[in-house]
Parts: C-alpha cells; sequence; structure tokens
C-alpha cells in the first residue's frame, strides 16, 4: 500500500497516526503541499483532486481521509471500527460531522484563514471568515464537549475508534488560530488522551513546528 501525504495536512495527520500506532506496512510517499507538489502533472495523474490523503493498494485507489481511516481499520479487524451495527453507524455520523459541521465553522472559517489567507482569499475576506468563524465555532465545540464527549473518554463512547483520530487532527488546528479551548474542559481532557498516543509527538512534529513559526511572531508583537 502507499499512502500520498503531507504531515503538514490536517486530513493526512489521523492516517499518518493510525498507520503508525498499528504498525502497518504502508510506503509513505510526500507530496509536498508546501511547493505545490499536489499540483504537479504526476501527482494529479495519481489524484485529479489534487488533495491529500489519497491511498493506493492494489487497484483501489481511494481519496478522503475518514474513508481511508476506515478501510485501513476493517482491513486489520481493528476495533477502532466496530463492526456492530449501531456502534459503527454512530462512528460513521461521528466521522461525518467532524467532515462537515465541524470542518467548515472551525477549520475553514476559523483556523485556515489564520495561516496567511489561502485558497486565494484577499486578506479582508479572510480576516472575515476569521471573525464569523470564530462567533460560531462555539455551536460545535459546545455540541463536542457536552453531548459527544460529556463524562466518556472517546468520541462514540469508552473505546477510542477512527472517529477520535480524525476529530483530534481538526480540534488541534485550533492551536494555528490560537483559538482558547478553555470553556470546553472535555475537549481538553479528550486531546491529553490522544496526544498521549505513543506516535502522537513525530506524527504531529512538522504541525507542532508550523503553530510555532506561525504564532511566534504574533507573540513577539504582543
Ligand atoms: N475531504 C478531504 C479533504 C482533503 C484536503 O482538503 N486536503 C488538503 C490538505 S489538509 C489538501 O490537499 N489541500 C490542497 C488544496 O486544497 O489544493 C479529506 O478529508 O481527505
Amino acid at each position: 500500500m502507499k499512502l500520498y501525504c503531507d504531515p503538514i495536512s490536517t486530513t493526512s495527520r489521523p492516517v499518518l497516526l493510525f498507520i503508525a500506532e498499528h504498525g502497518l506496512d504502508v510506503e509513505l510517499v510526500h507530496v509536498d503541499l508546501m511547493s505545490g507538489g499536489h499540483q504537479d502533472a504526476a501527482y494529479l495523474a495519481v489524484n485529479p483532486n489534487g488533495l491529500v490523503p489519497f491511498l493506493v493498494d492494489g487497484d483501489l485507489a481511494l481519496g478522503e481521509s475518514s474513508t481511508i481511516l476506515r478501510y485501513l481499520a476493517d482491513k486489520i479487524g481493528s476495533p477502532a471500527y466496530p463492526t456492530e451495527l449501531k456502534a459503527r453507524a454512530r462512528v460513521n455520523a461521528a466521522l461525518d460531522w467532524f467532515s462537515t459541521q465541524f470542518h467548515e465553522y472551525y477549520c475553514l472559517f476559523t483556523c485556515y484563514p489564520n495561516m496567511g489567507v489561502p485558497h486565494g482569499l484577499d486578506a479582508v475576506t479572510g480576516q472575515s471568515l476569521m471573525a464569523y468563524g470564530r462567533t460560531h465555532a462555539g455551536r460545535w465545540l459546545k455540541v463536542l464537549d457536552e453531548h459527544m464527549l460529556g463524562d466518556r473518554p472517546f468520541v462514540c463512547g469508552e473505546a477510542m475508534t477512527v472517529a477520535d483520530y480524525l476529530g483530534a487532527s481538526f480540534v488541534t488546528l485550533g492551536e494555528l488560530a490560537d483559538f482558547d479551548l478553555s470553556p470546553y474542559p472535555n475537549i481538553r481532557q479528550w486531546l491529553t488522551r490522544m496526544q498521549a498516543l505513543p506516535h502522537w509527538d513525530k506524527t504531529y512534529a512538522a504541525f507542532t513546528g508550523l503553530v510555532a513559526a506561525l504564532r511566534g511572531p504574533a507573540q513577539a508583537a504582543a
């Protein structure tokens, strides 16, 4: 199996972490987003979407981080993607929720504009998107904190699932925007649990470096 990915990518890291934690034999192919590697003709021939992550397993070519996570977990029979019908439905719902509602308000609106206005937006539009995101992301964070997590250790209950791998990467993205998670104690405890995974630090090293690079100058100016 080959995974096209970049550890700087929010959607690559959950898959990279799952692979590392489970010791899977997957060849990692670095697609350098920062230098535009995802737009190279050679990569577009592999994945016409020009996005990472992207998995190739024999004749199967698979995009979408949440689908790749499910596929890998199924392939090795991991309890991180339970087979019992209702347990599996809960994990599917959490993955969809992170990839839609949460990703839109929190990652797209709130965090990414802080990276220097991506997606071709001008600075003013970037700032107003970020203000909009900050106002509305709280609605979804509250749901995550009080209802999905509550007093349970993981988003689907007592056991860690692929939804935790995806969600933890998305929520951690708030560090890019210096987002205050102190009103959400259950989220913070959950992140601490995820960050204790043996391969977390190595998998998140590139992201941690980016946060330091982006936030350093702002802190110095403050
Ligand atoms: N829905 C996709 C989104 C993938 C995605 O947006 N990846 C970003 C990196 S986090 C990317 O490749 N961006 C390149 C671009 O937007 O051109 C997934 O979950 O895998």
